[in-house]
């Protein structure tokens, strides 16, 4: 190798690598602007995100239904003032609202609600999705796409003409979480499926799931389980999993995304904010990963208690991907502990980050902050790789880089692009 970068360079070279690295976002909840409406973003997204409604309410002392019944705008104000205004914005999901104002050249000293929102009202959905994607860095944006969601499956039915920029995910968690309940739903959409499980509802199920595959163009298949999901069981999502998921992933060369740890509806008062957290059993993926070879799974756990033990049965399963810091563990402190097990562990077999944005601008401020983590984890590697004499390319790390952004997730999924 001719000239290597020298010592002191190490750490401002890496940072610029991995602020300029062009991003695969292989996990969000941000839509096609084709679908309208259901594409999140402005201000008032911004501060109605369930992750500020859930700290907002530390503080309000209205009753639960007051907060629902009210409009966007004034569910908005309340949390501002609460959030913003009352005390100061140190969370990290208030933090978010003000990286993103900033990035996007906002004056947020003057704290004017409606300035900010009048701001929003000049854009359009299109242009402003440009906008956001450029300022984070983002070349592509998996949604999470639903068959049973009323208002996106017509507009799949209907047909649209895609943005190349947004890729489509298969979500499944009503097939696996309430079979006797989708059953129904599914038959009442023309699959043959009945409440108990038999031979002709496995069937018609991965007709279901064929069909959708096709028409979303789906680059896997996902769902989102329970602390206590088990596997192998006798019970229906494990005999679903069997018996439909994975022989349909295998059929399509699709790996199955599994998000395991999420305690669904601990305060249903709170509604999408309700959700907590519990620690997995990672036997259960032991067990698929073992039992299934020809099977990939994408994986990311929400306890932090989980992390270590995630990435140990990496090292041992080939055909498992760990990827991304989700929610609760979506924090500074958790993201700079799990990328530092991962690397040191898995090196650069993994997928460091995704930004579960539910509104479009916070892929500003959720890459914005998960740059600065790697950057700086990224930087004290390649300085001990230098340290121990072995000599450092830009190339070579900006190969690195891109293989954390996209390009290992990509060698995993199979896929070129
Ligand atoms: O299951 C999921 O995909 C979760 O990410 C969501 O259900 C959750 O509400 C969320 O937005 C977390 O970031
Ligand atoms: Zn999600």
């Amino acid at each position: 190798m001719k000239s290597g970068i020298p010592p002191a360079k190490v750490s401002e070279t890496v940072r610029d690598i991995v602020a300029r690295t062009p991003i695969r976002d292989i996990h969000t909840h941000l839509y096609d602007p084709a679908f309208g409406p259901l594409l999140l973003w402005g201000i008032d997204e911004l501060l109605t995100y369930h992750y500020l409604v859930a700290e907002a309410f530390r503080y309000f002392d209205m009753p639960y239904e007051k907060f629902w019944a009210a409009p966007k705008t004034q569910q908005a104000d309340w949390i501002w003032d609460q959030l913003f205004i009352q005390r100061s914005p140190i969370s990290e999901s208030c933090r978010g609202v003000l990286t993103t104002l900033n990035r996007l050249a906002l004056d947020v000293r003057k704290r004017d609600l409606p300035k900010l929102r009048a701001w929003f009202a000049k854009h359009t959905a299109a242009d402003y999705t440009t906008r956001c994607m450029e300022l984070a860095g983002v070349e592509s944006i998996c949604m999470t796409n639903s068959p049973f969601d009323d208002l996106e499956r017509p507009v799949w039915k209907k047909g649209f003409t895609r943005d190349d920029r947004f890729e489509a995910a298969l979500r499944i968690d009503p097939v696996l979480v309430d079979w006797k309940k989708t059953s129904k739903s599914l038959a009442a959409i023309g699959y043959k499926t009945s409440p108990t499980l038999n031979a002709k509802s496995i069937a018609e199920v991965r007709r279901f799931f064929e069909d959708w595959t096709k028409r979303m163009n789906a680059r896997y298949v996902m769902v989102s389980l329970t602390p206590d999901f088990d596997f192998p069981a006798d019970h229906d999502c494990a005999r679903l999993i069997e018996q439909a998921v994975l022989p349909h992933c295998r059929d399509h060369g699709l790996p199955f995304a599994l998000m395991l740890g999420v305690k669904r509806q601990v305060n249903p008062a709170l509604r999408l904010a309700g959700d907590g957290v519990g620690r997995s059993d990672l036997q259960a993926l032991q067990n698929l990963c073992a039992a299934y070879p020809e099977n990939k799974f994408l994986v990311t756990v929400l306890s932090r208690e989980n992390q270590h033990e995630l990435c140990v049965l990496a090292r041992k399963f080939r055909n498992l991907h760990v990827f991304g810091c989700w929610w609760f563990t979506n924090i500074p402190q958790v993201i700079d502990e799990m990328t530092r097990l991962r690397l040191e562990l898995l090196g650069l077999s993994v997928t460091p980050q995704h930004s579960d944005a539910r509104v479009l601008d916070q892929i500003i401020y959720k890459w914005d902050h998960s740059r600065q983590i790697i950057g700086q984890v990224l930087a004290e590697k390649y300085e001990q790789l230098a340290a121990s004499g072995w000599q450092l390319s830009r190339s070579e790390i900006e190969r690195d880089v891109k293989s954390l952004f996209g390009g290992e997730f990509n060698r995993f999924c199979g896929q070129c692009s």
